[in-house]
């Protein structure tokens, strides 16, 4: 029942990515959910778009601002395999495959994660800036 749920508000959030990155026209016929929707107050959805591996700016929005109890929405929108984890190693999303998303919890107040195959993409949870990539990088 609730990973229907879930599942319904990842379809929708993928549906609206697509359509702001791509300019595709979505009349994608009428699969609405009725599902409420995203907002804040912790039983929301949040949307970290992966768009590249080029240190701090692989992930939009970065640092991204969600609130414990959140779903939040990894979308690979790059053209190759990414694999995020949280600095503490509290969360391991595994392999996101190009095109597709991944969803985790945000259980704390957030922190910085990064990708395991490209160290140099980070990102961060409520942070007041962007974490700086690890040097020496091409991204520093
Ligand atoms: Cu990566």
């Amino acid at each position: 029942m609730k990973s229907s749920t879930l599942w319904a508000a990842a379809l929708a959030i993928v549906g609206a990515t697509a359509l702001g990155s791509c300019g595709d026209d979505s009349s994608h016929g009428g699969n609405s959910p009725t599902t409420p929707s995203p907002g804040t107050g912790g039983s929301g959805t949040v949307t970290i778009n992966i768009v590249g591996t080029q240190g701090n700016k692989a992930f939009v929005p970065n640092p991204v601002q969600a609130a414990a109890g959140d779903t939040l929405m990894w979308k690979n929108s790059d053209t190759v395999t990414h694999h995020i984890v949280m600095d503490d190693g509290s969360v391991d999303i595994g392999d996101i495959v190009p095109g597709a998303s991944r969803t985790s919890q945000l259980k704390g107040s957030g922190g910085n994660y990064h990708c395991t195959i490209h160290t140099s993409m980070v990102g961060s949870i409520n942070g007041a800036t962007a974490p700086t990539p690890p040097c020496p990088d091409i991204y520093c």
